[in-house]
C-alpha cells in the first residue's frame, strides 16, 4: 500500500513514521509513505499557500493552486483508490473505516490549516472527508498520523502475529480484557488463578467475560450497536 500525504509541515512526521512498528513496515516494503510539502508548489516568489478569506471574517485558507498541482501531479502517475482531506467536520473516524482503508492500493491524505481549505479542493478533488475526534486540532498532520497508523498496523505482514490484529479492542466490537505478564504474585498482587491454569478453554471464556464487563462499564454505547 502507499500513503501519500500532503502538508506544509513535512518535518511533522518525522517521529510517527520513523519508530516501532511503521518504520518495520516501511522496512519490509509493506507500506510506502512519501510526505509532499505544498509550499513546493507554490509559484509565487513568496512561495504563499494561503490567503485571505473572502467575505470578510479574520482568517486564512489555504489557496486552490498548490494543493490542486500537487494533487494532479500524483494522480497523473498512479490511480488512488482515495483522496482523504483530515477536518474536524468529516466523518468520525471508528475500526471499520481503519479496516477498509487498509484494503486499498493508493491513498493520499490532505492535511489543512488556518480556518481551511479553499471549498473547490474539497469538491474537484476530495473522496472522503475523516475526523479523529470531537476537538480540534492545529491542524491535519496529527489526524493524519494516527489515520496512517490505525491503517497500516492492519496491512497483513505488518504485526509479527496476525492475530494479534483481530484481537484489538473495537476489532470485534469490544475492548480488551486485562492482561498479566510475570511474576504471578507481585507484593501480594495476584494474577487470577484461572490464567495459570492452563486451561485453554477457560481461559478463552474469561478473557471474553472480562471483555463484555469492560464493555459494559465503560462504552455500553459498542454493545448498543448490535
Ligand atoms: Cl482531522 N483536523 C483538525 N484540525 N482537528 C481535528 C481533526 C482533524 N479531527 C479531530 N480534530
Amino acid at each position: 500500500m502507499r500513503i501519500d500525504i500532503l502538508t506544509i509541515f513535512p518535518e511533522m512526521f518525522q517521529g510517527p513514521f520513523t519508530e516501532s512498528i511503521i518504520k518495520r513496515a516501511v522496512a519490509k516494503g509493506l507500506t510506502e509513505i512519501h510526505i509532499h510539502n505544498i509550499r513546493d508548489f507554490a509559484i509565487n516568489k513568496h512561495k504563499n499557500v494561503d490567503d485571505y478569506v473572502y467575505g470578510g471574517k479574520a482568517g486564512m485558507v489555504m489557496m486552490v493552486q498548490p494543493i490542486a498541482d500537487c494533487i494532479l501531479q500524483l494522480t497523473q502517475e498512479r490511480e488512488y483508490d482515495e483522496v482523504i482531506f483530515l477536518t474536524p467536520d468529516g466523518e468520525l473516524l471508528n475500526q471499520s473505516i481503519s479496516n477498509q482503508l487498509s484494503l486499498k492500493k493508493n491513498i493520499i491524505l490532505l492535511c489543512g490549516h488556518y480556518k481551511g481549505i479553499d471549498e473547490r479542493i474539497r469538491e474537484h478533488f476530495i473522496t472522503r472527508e475523516i475526523s479523529i475526534g470531537d476537538y480540534v486540532l492545529s491542524g491535519g498532520e496529527l489526524a493524519a498520523a494516527v489515520l496512517a497508523d490505525s491503517i497500516i498496523r492492519l496491512i497483513p505482514g505488518v504485526l509479527s502475529d496476525e492475530t494479534s490484529a483481530l484481537s484489538d479492542s473495537f476489532q470485534d466490537g469490544l475492548l480488551s480484557p486485562p492482561v498479566y505478564t510475570r511474576p504471578a504474585d507481585y507484593n501480594g498482587w495476584k494474577v487470577p488463578n484461572v490464567l495459570l491454569s492452563g486451561n485453554e478453554k477457560e481461559i478463552i471464556n474469561w478473557n471474553y467475560t472480562k471483555s463484555v464487563e469492560r464493555t459494559k462499564q465503560r462504552r455500553p454505547d459498542l454493545l448498543d450497536d448490535k
